[in-house]
């Protein structure tokens, strides 16, 4: 499984730093925010290191997929009747966190919640 030591997604994955895990499988782990910007704030991650959507390959399309229906059943499981899912992209996109993530917000309406990043 690839890992890059000083990335802070990875040391999550690896039990090296604590998270609130709320889904976990063997190729993906979704975990609470820190920074919550609504009730529900939970981000989905592939446990391979991948910079972002955009390092992905069509090899990978699989994974993305899978990716999606964990962020739906993270929904399902909180009672999101709307909701919104996210990736950033490069800093140009907002991105810090240099892991591809899918964040999942919900719980309130989210017209006035500004863009992520
Ligand atoms: P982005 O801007 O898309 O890269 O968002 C990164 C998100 O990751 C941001 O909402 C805060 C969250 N985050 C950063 N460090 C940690 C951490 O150590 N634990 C958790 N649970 N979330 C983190």
């Amino acid at each position: 499984m690839k890992r890059v030591s000083d990335c802070v997604f990875c040391k999550i994955v690896n039990k090296e730093l604590p998270a609130d895990v709320v889904y976990e499988d063997e190729q993906i782990l979704a975990f609470r925010d820190i920074k919550p910007l609504a009730p529900v704030h939970v981000l989905v991650i592939p446990k391979r290191h991948i910079e972002s959507l955009q390092a992905t390959q069509p090899s990978d399309d699989q994974l993305l997929g899978a990716l999606l229906g964990v962020a739906r059943q993270v929904a399902k499981e909180h009672n999101l009747t709307g909701y919104r899912v996210a990736t950033n992209i490069g800093k140009d996109g907002g991105q810090v966190v240099n892991h591809l993530h899918l964040h999942v917000i919900g719980g309130k309406p989210l017209s006035d919640l500004p863009a992520l990043g």
